[in-house]
């Protein structure tokens, strides 16, 4: 029996980090790199950065199949396979920001050995595998397709979600060359258990990764604008998209709220955006409903001064707290997060603001709900956390207003209360 392949890992992030486990566990030797030393320090002593209490677990049992290292000729000098998995955000003007990846390939370069497997996984745009990894890598002397091989397989990973464990995710490839695609294909089909599908090309694989978080992001959009016209007419657009979703064909609910947060979804159209702009193409649709989703927050903190205004209350008289700091429910990931936004308009409209997380409590101002509720007149709730669905704003003296920007308190109750309720779209 051939042996399996030895595989790098370069970036062990919230990509990266499943990828080197998920290898360990199917029996491959693995080198896991990165070049920030706290996460190797971290990582060598058994313990994630990343809260990922399912993920620690496997790491912990993969411990042994599993090196990881800051120095990159260990990490390099052996792999047959190199699995490039490092961030590739937007700059503060939302233009894509290749330099991690440009510097993570570099550091490839310095080790590149004849007949390597380079697969970027980072999301990119159409033309970055041929036009900026190409060349570092051949600049070794090495060419694309017989000295080494070389393809893009976009990742795809909901960190937290069970039913759909890295493993069992479909994957879509697309190699420089049938030769790269091949052999990037024959690996991952050996790391995974769901199908691989190969693209005609490797520009179709780059622009499957953002097609599909773009798709979503429109969608987010759509129903984003959908509550702001529904708000005006005081329609219900959550009771409208549970309506609609009855349909049983040619629905996909989405939902509105105080704003698109994460690494992904407000990101990947970006690099679509960018990219076609390269080829000569100005997307209209795609950069409108990137400016909707971008509104959101400050939607939200209108819909909080109109129900203010109604009690003869400005943002500058109140204090105003603010439940949930992460992009979205469950994770402490602050990423583009629209509930910072939202803190940073209410203190720039001079109100006094106090935000609590409790998957962040080191940046939370509060330790407890409770707190919160009994020092503001006003509370807006930014990330959909399970604990913050059920809370009971009744014993609340001071508090004015709610402002539900995840739909997803009961408006009933609150309005007992006496607390008026401004939802998104409801
Ligand atoms: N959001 C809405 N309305 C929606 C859905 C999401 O406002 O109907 C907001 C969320 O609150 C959040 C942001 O959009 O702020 C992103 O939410 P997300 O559920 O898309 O979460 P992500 O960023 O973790 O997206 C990942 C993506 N996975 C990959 O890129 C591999 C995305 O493609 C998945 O669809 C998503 O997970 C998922 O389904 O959980």
């Amino acid at each position: 029996m051939t042996s399996l392949p030895r595989v790098c890992v370069v970036g062990l992030g919230y990509v990266g980090l499943p990828v080197a486990v998920l290898a360990a566990e199917k029996g491959f030797s693995v080198m896991g790199f990165d070049a920030d030393s706290s996460v190797v320090s971290s990582l060598s002593q058994g313990v994630l950065h990343i809260k990922d209490a399912r993920l620690q677990e496997q790491f912990s049992k993969v411990q042994k199949a599993l090196t990881v290292t800051g120095d990159a000729t260990r990490a390099l000098i052996e792999a047959d396979v190199v699995v490039v998995c490092v961030p590739t955000p937007v700059d503060v003007h939302r233009v894509p920001d290749l330099d991690p990846l440009t510097s993570a390939v570099k550091t490839v370069a310095a080790h590149l050995k004849k007949g390597q497997l380079v697969v970027i996984e980072s999301t990119i745009y159409p033309g970055v595998t041929e036009h900026l990894v190409r060349p570092i890598l051949e600049g070794t002397g090495l060419a694309a397709g017989s000295g080494f091989y070389l393809a893009h397989c976009p990742e795809r990973i909901d960190p937290g979600n069970e039913e759909w464990p890295l493993a069992r995710i479909p994957r879509v490839l697309g190699g420089v060359d049938p030769e790269s695609c091949k052999r990037a294909a024959s690996f991952y089909r050996s790391l995974l258990d769901a199908d691989v599908y190969e693209t005609r090309t490797v520009r179709e694989a780059e622009a499957a990764k953002v097609v599909e978080n773009t798709f979503r992001d429109i969608n987010i959009a759509f129903v984003n604008e959908l509550a702001q016209s529904f708000d005006a007419a005081g329609i219900d657009v959550v009771d409208v998209i549970r309506a609609a979703s009855t349909k049983p064909f040619s629905f996909m609910a989405h939902y509105p709220g105080c704003g698109v947060g994460g690494h992904c979804i407000p990101v990947d159209p970006y690099y679509l955006i960018d990219a076609a702009k390269k080829s000569g193409f100005d997307h209209t649709f795609l950069v409108l409903a990137r400016d909707i989703n971008n509104g959101m927050p400050a939607y939200t903190v209108a819909r909080l001064e109109e129900a203010l205004a109604e009690q003869g209350l400005a943002l500058k008289d109140v204090t105003v707290g603010i439940l949930g700091l992460a992009y979205k429910g469950s994770v402490d990931d602050v990423r583009e997060s629209p509930a910072l936004k939202i803190r940073e308009l209410l203190k720039d409209r001079g109100a006094a603001v106090l935000a609590f997380d409790p998957y962040l409590p080191e940046q939370s101002d509060v330790a407890l709900v409770d707190e919160l509720l009994d020092r503001c007149e006003a509370v807006v709730l930014a990330t959909a956390h399970a604990q913050f669905q059920d809370i009971d704003f009744s014993p609340a003296r001071h508090l004015s207003v709610v402002v539900d920007g995840r739909n997803v308190l009961d408006k009933a109750s609150i309005e007992a209360a006496g607390i008026a309720y401004r939802g998104i779209g409801r």
